[in-house]
């Protein structure tokens, strides 16, 4: 019985039954210690929001809180390339292992999509690659190979950042620097500081740049922009990690996405690339990314290869074998690749549409604050300027569950939800 109060406490970590579960642990830790010590972790700031929102009866509950495409219902969505390349691949299938650095065709067509469909490069075969689990595993091993072969050597992360780079980093023994990156109050890039931020980094420094569609804000350079961080990269020196999970969710268009990293390549800079089908193929769940690193020739590539494998083998041995082949399936046949063109469109467009509904029913509801950041940022995410406090407001309030720093994810607002949600935003903001 005071077991069972206790793990309750445990679980929900309130009041006496919270007490109640630390009596218990110091209880459990006379006949055994091994675990005593163990204090729940704090929630994740963006998965954790899942969490609340499935626990929530409420039918009017709303989750704009990670950032996964919904269709205008509302519900998740598999695309027609995707099936059909199930389709296809049904049956022919055998379930043995990938090779340690994954499927080759799959980081073919990938790299293709980073680096140009006629890079010279991958003629060169001068990009070490491999199947990664997801943008995260991609930027988990890049770390990790960083910390192993340049131990000195830290991360200049911006500010802000999808919170996870910092977990990646943080995990992976790689100290972190950040530079400027979002000006709150012109909710634009603060390009002046984060140009001096890159100037005063020592020499040789590692950042990390978001590809396109920075997460959380949707501000991204404009292509001047980005030519004058790649030439004051050059200037310095430095290398340029770059992590791309929103391929195609910036422009609608998978190649203009690519652009930052175009303009760094053509540059001549040796750059680092996380790439994930996560958002851009719906294949969230299935954990199907690539890391690249360009190295100076095919013999360099072929050792950086072999030693990111050898970081990848006693983590997880050899990545999963059926996202890789829907990629492979769907990039390596035109008609299918184009299908997938469209419909990352598709998803681009309806996000916009919706952004333009948000703003819309703000100012028709007679807010008095502005709301141009809704329709000038792009990507997946809005980043309101909603407080802490008016985000808790809203979820106890209206039950709507997004994360703490104001961000909404574009993606889950639909035709249904959107009056509903600019109703609930201009009564917690309409006070100022
Ligand atoms: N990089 C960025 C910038 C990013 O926003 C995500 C995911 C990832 C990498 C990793 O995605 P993966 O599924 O490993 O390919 N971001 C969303 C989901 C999450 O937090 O895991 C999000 O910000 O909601």
């Amino acid at each position: 019985m005071a077991s069972r109060t206790a793990l309750r406490g445990l679980i929900t970590g309130r009041g006496p039954a919270r007490s109640a579960a630390a009596a218990f642990i110091s209880g459990a830790r006379s006949i055994s210690s091994w675990w005593g010590a163990v204090e729940p972790a704090a929630k994740d700031p963006i998965l954790g929001v899942t969490e609340a929102f499935l626990a929530d009866p409420s039918p009017h509950k709303v989750n704009v809180g990670v950032g996964a495409y919904r269709d205008d219902n509302g519900k998740p969505v598999v695309l027609d390339c995707v099936r059909e390349a199930e389709r296809r691949i049904a049956g022919s299938q055998n379930m043995e292992y990938l090779p340690m650095g994954g499927s080759v065709k799959m980081i073919h067509e990938t790299l293709k999509l980073a680096y140009g469909e006629n890079s010279e490069f991958l003629k060169d075969k001068r990009i070490a690659a491999i199947q990664a689990l997801s943008g995260t595993g991609a930027c988990r091993v890049f770390a990790d190979f960083q910390r192993r072969f340049l131990p000195d050597s830290q991360i200049y992360i911006p500010v802000p950042t999808w919170a996870n780079h910092h977990n990646i980093w943080r995990d992976a023994h790689v100290p972190q620097r950040t530079f400027h990156y979002y000006h709150p109050e012109s909710r634009g890039l603060d390009f002046a500081a984060l140009m001096d931020d890159v100037k005063n980094a020592p020499n040789g420094s590692f950042f990390l740049l978001h590809a396109c569609a920075h997460n959380p804000t949707g501000v991204d350079p404009t292509e001047e922009q980005w030519r004058e961080i790649s030439y004051q990269f050059k200037v310095k020196r430095h290398f340029a990690f770059f992590d791309m999970a929103y391929q195609g969710f910036a422009s609608g268009d998978p190649e203009r996405d690519a652009k930052a990293i175009r303009i760094f390549l053509e540059d001549g800079h040796l750059i680092g690339c996380a790439q994930s089908y996560a958002k851009n193929m719906g294949l969230y769940g299935q954990r199907v990314g690539c890391l690249s690193i360009l190295c100076e020739d095919e013999l360099q590539a072929v050792a950086v290869k072999s030693q990111l494998q050898q970081i990848a083998r006693p983590m997880y041995s050899n990545p999963p074998v059926h996202g890789a082949l829907i990629v492979s399936t769907i990039l390596g046949d035109p008609e299918l690749k184009n299908l997938w063109l469209k419909e990352v469109k598709g998803m681009a467009d309806r996000i916009i549409g919706m952004r333009t509904a948000l703003r819309e029913n703000l100012e028709k509801l007679g807010s008095p604050l502005p709301w141009e950041h809704i329709t000038n940022q792009i990507g997946m995410f809005c980043y309101s300027g909603l407080t802490p406090e008016q985000v808790d407001r809203l979820t106890n309030e209206y039950h709507i569950y997004m994360t703490r720093n104001g961000r909404i994810s574009m993606a889950g607002v639909t035709t249904g939800n959107v009056g509903y949600l600019a109703n609930a935003i201009h009564e917690i903001t309409k006070s100022g």
